[in-house]
Formats: C-alpha cells, sequence, structure tokens
C-alpha cells in the first residue's frame, strides 16, 4: 500500500500544531529535526517539510497528497485543492492598519491610497467588493514597516495580538478576513489514498470534538433530576447513577464547554453541587 504523503510547514507558527494534531490521532513517527522528511510505522503516511507558501502548490500537482496550511495563504495563492477540513488552530485575521493618529471612518479611506501587503490577490477581492481602488504595493516581509519608512499609507497583514501593529504606531482599522489553518487535499487522490484519508479525518474528528466538549460529574438531590438532565443533555442522555447517601444521585454527561459555562448557574440554582469538569481525549458521535 503506498503511503499518503502530507505536506506540512517546516518550521514555523503551523509547525507544531500541525505535528501534534497527527500525534493526537495516535499517529506515531520520528520528527529528526532538520529532516525534510518522515515516516509513520504505525499509520500509511508520510510527512513532507516545506515552506508554508509552497504547500498549496504541492498539493495540487500531486507532489503531497494532503497538507496543512493557514486559510490565508491558501486563499492567496488559488490553487486547484480541495479545503477538507477546517482545522481549529493558527487562527489569525488579515487586517488593515493606518498609522494611529490618522482619522478612519471606513475603508473608503484607502481611495487611491498606497497598501502593502503580502497578499495582493485576497486584498484587491476585498477593495474590488467594497468598490474602493488602491494601490496595492506587494512584499513579502516586514509589512508592518511600510507606512514608517514612506512606501505605503497603510497596510494589509496578519493579526494576532495586535502587538506588532502597535509596536509600530499602527491601528487596525478593517478585517479582510478571519483564518485558521486548514487541510487541503489534491482533487485527483486515488480511492486508496481517499480511503486513508477519511480514516485521517475521522481520527482528527474525534480529536476535535473531544476538544470541544468536556465530561461534567455533579451530583444533586433526586428532586432536581429532571431540571438538571434537562441542562446536560449528553450524547444520547445523562447517566445517573444513586449516590451512597438515600436521595442523591451522581450525573454524568457530556457537554459543549460553551453550554457548560451557560448553564452554570441554572445547575447550582437546581442544587447541582461537587461539579467535576473533565476534558476528553477523543469523541466519537
Ligand atoms: O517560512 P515559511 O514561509 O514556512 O513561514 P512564514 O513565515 O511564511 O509563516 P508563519 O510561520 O509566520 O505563519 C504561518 C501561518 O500562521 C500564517 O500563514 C497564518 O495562517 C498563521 N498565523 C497565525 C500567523 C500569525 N498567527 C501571526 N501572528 N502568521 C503570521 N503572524 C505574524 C504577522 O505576519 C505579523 O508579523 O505575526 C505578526 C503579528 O502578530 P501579533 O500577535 O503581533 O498581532
Ligand atoms: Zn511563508
Amino acid at each position: 500500500m503506498s503511503n499518503l504523503k502530507v505536506a506540512i510547514q517546516k518550521s514555523g507558527r503551523l509547525s507544531e500544531d500541525s505535528l501534534k494534531l497527527f500525534e493526537e490521532c495516535g499517529i506515531k513517527f520520528n520528527n529528526g529535526a532538520k529532516k525534510l522528511k518522515a515516516h509513520s510505522h504505525n499509520f500509511p503516511i508520510e510527512f513532507l517539510f516545506l515552506r508554508d507558501d509552497d504547500i498549496p502548490g504541492y498539493v495540487e500537482d500531486g507532489i503531497a497528497d494532503i497538507g496543512i496550511v493557514g486559510q490565508n495563504v491558501q486563499d492567496e495563492y488559488q490553487k486547484e485543492v480541495e479545503v477538507i477540513k477546517y482545522l481549529g488552530f493558527s487562527k489569525c485575521r488579515l487586517s488593515l492598519a493606518v498609522p494611529r493618529e490618522e482619522e478612519y471612518k471606513d475603508v473608503t479611506y484607502f481611495e487611491g491610497k498606497n497598501i502593502a501587503t503580502s497578499y495582493p490577490n485576497i486584498l484587491k477581492a476585498f477593495l474590488d467588493e467594497k468598490g474602493v481602488s488602491a494601490e496595492i504595493h506587494t512584499i513579502s516581509g516586514s509589512v508592518e514597516i511600510a507606512p514608517g519608512i514612506g512606501l505605503a499609507e497603510g497596510i494589509c497583514d496578519i493579526v494576532s495580538s495586535g502587538s506588532t501593529l502597535m509596536s509600530n504606531g499602527l491601528k487596525e482599522v478593517d478585517t479582510v478576513m478571519k483564518s485558521e489553518a486548514v487541510m487541503v487535499a489534491n482533487k485527483e487522490l486515488t480511492s486508496e489514498k481517499q480511503k486513508i484519508v477519511d480514516q485521517l479525518i475521522f481520527r482528527i474528528n474525534a480529536v476535535l470534538e473531544g476538544k470541544n466538549n468536556k465530561y461534567v460529574l455533579l451530583n444533586a438531590p433526586n428532586d432536581s433530576l429532571d431540571t438538571i438532565i434537562s441542562l446536560l443533555p449528553g450524547m444520547r442522555s445523562p447517566t445517573v447513577l444513586p449516590l451512597a447517601q438515600d436521595g442523591w444521585s451522581s450525573i454524568h454527561s457530556v457537554i459543549n464547554e460553551d453550554d457548560f459555562w451557560g448553564n452554570i448557574e441554572k445547575l447550582r440554582e437546581a442544587g447541582a453541587e461537587g461539579i467535576l469538569v473533565v476534558p476528553i481525549e477523543k469523541m466519537i458521535k
């Protein structure tokens, strides 16, 4: 059986979380430093370590079968690949920014102005949609210094905490797109390789579902069971076990973390106590 070739960023913001995802899927491999390739002994997969910008192209050409890349890079290069999974890490946004002291009302600010970016295609599509015509100045790095050196009046760059903008005297004024890591796949995978991808996606779903949900255990008086069960629907329905103390039960359930925090006061009002919230490693619905 031929291995599924997976393109991963060699070193950068996506690398660690990409590899961690495969580890969480139970896929074991040796990742020796500075290697260009690695393969797994317990899953038919082989890793190619590449620059992130090259990943969509390699997947399109079939040099790699699938790859992990920022949605921003995928959208910019517009390669003919399939986005098969949103992975939830490396979240960031592509934003427009201008010098802090500028007055900014809306995107028409940029009419006739110069904007420096490493994402000319995404930016052009955004400005076209807004009916704004601006000069796009494509540079490959250190975009945030462009206004300071007189190269452009604004920039369009990746922002995460915002501290890079701030330390360069800039302010974020509009979001062009939100981004996260995505898995992309070649459009003509053999059925053999598609099968491996399906197995991989099954495992990834189990890992991601696990991260989004918590296992909740709590104690409650029996007369409040109905209320509590309605607040903790669980995968099918909660498990209810009697406590040694008469009139009390232990309730176990699985709940989306956001729902849990939204319901915590109601659970306590209903008499829940001794509440434990436990992480889930894998979850298969
Ligand atoms: O060498 P190679 O070409 O492979 O890597 P790279 O340097 O092109 O990419 P890398 O590793 O910096 O980023 C890979 C991907 O991570 C990006 O394509 C995004 O999808 C995602 N990502 C998430 C980020 C950030 N957060 C991020 N903060 N990419 C870049 N940044 C940079 C940004 O360009 C700016 O310089 O960080 C700075 C802003 O960060 P804050 O926190 O100060 O706002
Ligand atoms: Zn890059």
